[in-house]
């Protein structure tokens, strides 16, 4: 029997904006506020699947190569943090109704697949920050970052030598927005 592995799809950031993000989050958190993600994996899950066999990924592989969704354009435009989960994010105001349809198949797809998915509200958002356990001051988004999204993404989750790596395993098209 193959390996499990732990994964999730999301959105990968194109690079510029990952670094214009990291350059933003420099000038306004210190080093206390909390365990900043590296730059390589910065991204918006849209479904989390945890450990997941080898033949269950294929299956799920096949199930988001059926989806057929219109790109969207994503504006990072607001910012927080969630004092529960201990993480400093990014978000935006308006979720895109691509991004929400998106987000909502593919949780449906690993649900019936038999991937447990949390029953609280899909809340899209970028961490920027782990392990943020006390209120920080967080400054809204210096200028807005926008991008179009033509594709999403599964990665594979691993933690190798003290840290966390997200390999990209498969990606599939979106349709070209109107
Ligand atoms: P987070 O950044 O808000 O923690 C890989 O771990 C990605 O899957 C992260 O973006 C993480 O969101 C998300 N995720 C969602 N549910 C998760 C869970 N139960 N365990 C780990 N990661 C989860």
């Amino acid at each position: 029997m193959s390996e499990s592995k732990r994964l999730f799809f999301a959105i990968a950031l194109p690079e510029e904006i990952r670094a214009q993000i990291v350059y933003w989050r420099a000038q306004h958190f210190s080093a206390d506020a909390g365990r900043p993600l590296a730059a390589a994996n910065l991204h918006l899950t849209l479904a989390f699947l945890g450990n997941v066999s080898g033949k269950k990924q294929r299956a799920l592989e096949q199930l988001a190569g059926r989806i057929r969704q219109p790109g969207f354009t994503l504006t990072l435009d607001d910012a927080g943090q969630w004092l529960r989960s201990r993480v400093v994010w990014l978000g935006s105001r308006q979720p895109p109704r691509g991004l929400l349809q998106l987000a909502d198949m593919l949780r449906a797809q690993a649900s019936r697949s038999g991937c447990y998915q949390s029953p609280q509200p899909f809340h899209p958002h970028i961490t920027l920050l782990r392990d943020a356990s006390h209120a920080v001051n967080i400054p809204p988004p210096g200028f807005r970052w926008s991008f179009p999204v033509q594709e999403f993404v599964l990665y594979e989750s691993q933690f190798l030598n003290g840290r966390t790596r997200y390999t990209p395993l498969n990606r599939w098209p979106l349709k070209t927005e109107q």
